[in-house]
C-alpha cells in the first residue's frame, strides 16, 4: 500500500498491526478496552457513520464507501454506529459484516443522537483522519479518499468540508432561508466566511478535535460545533465543492426543534469561545442609546432624566459586567 509520506510519515503503519485488533475482533469483543483519547493512531482514516433507520439503503452506503477506500492508497475503517434503530437496520449491519472486513459496528443500547455517535466515534476511531458523513445516499462519499488527500496535501489544513452546491434536503422553503441566516451569524462571530455551515462530509485531523469533542452536543448541531470549534481556535477550515443528492429514506431533521437547537448551538459556542464579541456590542448598544437619550432628558426635561434612559444604561452595564465576567472566565480556563 503506498501511503503518502507527507503527513503520516514514520508513524504511519500500513493497516493493522499484530498488536491491534481487527474490526471482526473488536466487534466480536465487546469488552474490548476503547482506545484513550489522544493515543496514538494506528490507521489512516477512520470514517464515522451514524446510522438511525436507514435499513434501505445503509448496506449501498457502505458499498459506497468502501469501494473507494478499498481503490484509495489509504489504510481505513469504516466505524458503523447504529443508535438503537427501530427498524431493522442492525440486523442489516450484522448480515453484512462478513462482507466487509474494514468495518467496525458499534451497536448503542439506547438512543443517544448523531452528535453523540459522532463524538464516541471519534474519541474511539484508530484513524488519524477522521471522516464524518451520513448514510442516507446523501454525500458523494465516493469522493472521500479525495478529501483524505486533500489534508495529506495541506499539512497547514485541519478540516476539509465538503460545501454543498445544491440544496436538497426537506422543508426546503423554510430551511435554505433558516440555515442561511444561521450561517451569516456564524460568520460574523467567527470572523471569517463558511460556505457551508452544516455539512454532513467532512474530514478532518483526529488529535486537533479532540480538545472540542466534549463541546459537541447530542443532535445535529455537532457538525455546526466542530467547525466553530476549529475557526475560533485557529485551525484552519478548508471547503471542498459537493453536489447533494436526494435522501434515501426519511430525514431525521425537525425544523422547529432542531432550527432552534442550532441557533442556540452557535451562540453557545461564540459565548464559549468569544463572548466580549457577542455581548459587548449588544451591551456599548445600550449603553450609548443610554446615554445619549440621558443628553436628550437633560436638556428637554429641565435634567429630570426618564426611566426608559435609566433602563438602556442599567441594562447595558449590567451586560456589560457579564461579558467581562465570561470573559474572565474564558481566559482562565485551562484549555
Ligand atoms: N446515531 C444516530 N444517528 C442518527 C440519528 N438521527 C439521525 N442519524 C444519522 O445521522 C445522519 C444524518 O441524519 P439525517 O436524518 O440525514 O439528517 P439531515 O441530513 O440533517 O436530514 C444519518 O446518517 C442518520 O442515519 C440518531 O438519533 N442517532
Ligand atoms: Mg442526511
Amino acid at each position: 500500500m503506498a501511503i503518502p509520506t507527507k503527513v503520516f510519515g514514520e508513524a504511519m503503519s500500513a493497516g493493522y498491526s499484530s498488536t491491534t485488533p481487527t474490526p471482526q475482533q473488536r466487534h466480536a469483543s465487546q469488552t474490548a478496552a476503547p482506545v484513550e483519547p489522544g493515543a496514538p493512531s494506528q490507521l489512516d482514516v477512520t470514517i464515522v457513520l451514524p446510522c438511525y433507520n436507514e435499513q434501505l439503503h445503509v448496506i449501498q452506503e457502505i458499498e459506497r464507501i468502501s469501494k473507494a477506500m478499498d481503490n484509495s492508497p489509504f489504510s481505513y475503517e469504516l466505524l458503523v454506529i447504529d443508535d438503537k434503530s427501530t427498524d431493522d437496520t442492525l440486523q442489516v449491519l450484522r448480515e453484512a459484516l462478513p462482507r466487509f472486513p474494514h468495518m467496525r459496528l458499534m451497536p448503542f443500547q439506547r438512543n443517544g443522537g448523531s452528535g453523540t455517535a459522532r463524538r464516541i466515534g471519534t474519541q474511539e476511531a484508530y484513524g488519524r483522519i477522521v471522516v464524518w458523513t451520513d448514510a442516507d445516499m446523501t454525500y458523494p462519499n465516493e469522493r472521500i479518499p479525495e478529501f483524505v488527500q486533500y489534508l495529506c496535501d495541506n499539512p497547514q489544513t485541519d478540516q476539509v468540508v465538503g460545501a454543498r452546491t445544491t440544496e436538497q434536503g426537506s422543508h426546503k422553503f423554510l430551511r435554505v432561508p433558516a440555515k442561511w441566516v444561521i450561517r451569516k451569524v456564524a460568520e460574523m462571530l467567527a470572523g471569517t466566511r463558511i460556505p457551508d455551515l452544516n455539512s454532513g462530509l467532512r474530514a478532518f485531523r483526529r488529535d486537533v478535535s479532540l480538545p472540542y469533542l466534549r463541546l459537541l452536543p447530542p443532535g445535529f448541531s455537532c457538525v455546526t460545533t466542530i467547525t466553530l470549534s476549529f475557526l475560533s481556535n485557529q485551525h484552519t477550515v478548508d471547503y471542498l465543492p459537493i453536489d447533494y443528492a436526494k435522501r434515501s429514506g426519511t430525514s431525521k431533521f425537525k425544523f422547529v426543534r432542531d432550527a432552534y437547537r442550532y441557533i442556540l448551538q452557535v451562540l453557545r459556542m461564540v459565548m464559549y469561545f468569544n463572548p466580549l464579541k457577542v455581548l459587548m456590542p449588544v451591551a456599548l448598544t445600550l449603553l450609548t442609546v443610554g446615554a445619549v437619550k440621558a443628553v436628550v432628558d437633560v436638556v428637554r426635561y429641565n435634567f429630570r432624566i426618564t426611566t426608559n434612559a435609566t433602563l438602556l444604561f442599567i441594562t447595558g452595564l449590567i451586560i456589560a459586567a457579564v461579558a467581562l465576567l465570561a470573559d474572565l472566565i474564558v481566559r482562565s480556563r485551562a484549555d
